[in-house]
């Protein structure tokens, strides 16, 4: 007898890092209940046994709290190993599905974040301006070295789409709103090719409000 759906909730808001999550879920075919309350989800006390900064995305998979989106992507991606969404644990596959998703978290996500908070999110009284510009270099650093790997793949792990890929593409997005990528032609192939995929979640990325 086949094993029963894992049971997965997912705490959501549109246009936040849980796009990641609600793809992923989508590309593994899973059935999840979703709950998105909008931006009043963020912070609430509702999120409090998932997320312990009240945080989106978290969830709840077979009764278990889990944080972090690119932790329940690949989460998420183990629970369906027959669709190749990320390489098996101990593969070289599985280490550089790491090492990207390590890269796009502290390369390049963190300053498009820093950038957000502090010309949009925070209230105005508690934003600093002073480091927005170097945010943007930073952020292409990491960029370049993505944009120049996706020269001759169009992936980034195994030539195959991943869920590498949808953690990625996430930050690099996240860039193009902010102008960042305007001369990284590769990236902006590889947002175009991921975005053709049926149940890409790219286009709510922008317009975060807290
Ligand atoms: N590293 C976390 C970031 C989570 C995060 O900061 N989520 C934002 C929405 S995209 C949030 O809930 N912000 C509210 C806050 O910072 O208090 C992840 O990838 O899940």
């Amino acid at each position: 007898m086949a094993d029963p759906a894992p049971s997965i909730t997912l705490y959501e808001y549109g246009p936040s890092r849980s796009a990641r999550c609600r793809w992923t879920l989508l590309e593994a075919g899973l059935p999840f209940t979703s709950v998105d309350e909008g931006p009043s989800l963020v912070g609430s006390e509702r999120l409090k046994p998932f997320h312990p900064l009240k945080k989106v995305p978290a969830a709840e998979i077979n009764g278990k709290p889990l944080f972090e989106s690119a932790a329940i992507c690949t989460a998420i991606a183990d629970l369906v190993p027959e669709h190749q969404l990320v390489g098996a644990s101990g593969s070289w596959a599985r280490a550089e599905h790491d090492q990207w998703v390590s890269f796009t978290l502290s390369e390049m996500e963190c300053w498009v974040w820093n950038t957000d908070m502090n010309s949009r999110v925070l209230p105005e009284e508690k934003r600093i301006s002073a480091h927005l510009r170097q945010n943007g270099a930073l952020f292409r650093r990491g960029a370049r070295v993505m944009d120049s790997v996706l020269a001759d793949r169009e992936y980034l792990v195994g030539n195959r789409f991943t869920i590498t890929d949808i953690i990625a593409s996430f930050a690099v997005k996240w860039g193009q709103s902010q102008g960042l990528i305007d001369d990284f032609n590769h990236l902006q192939n590889y947002l175009e090719r991921l975005d053709t995929r049926p149940h890409s979640t790219l286009n709510r990325i922008g317009n975060f409000q807290t």
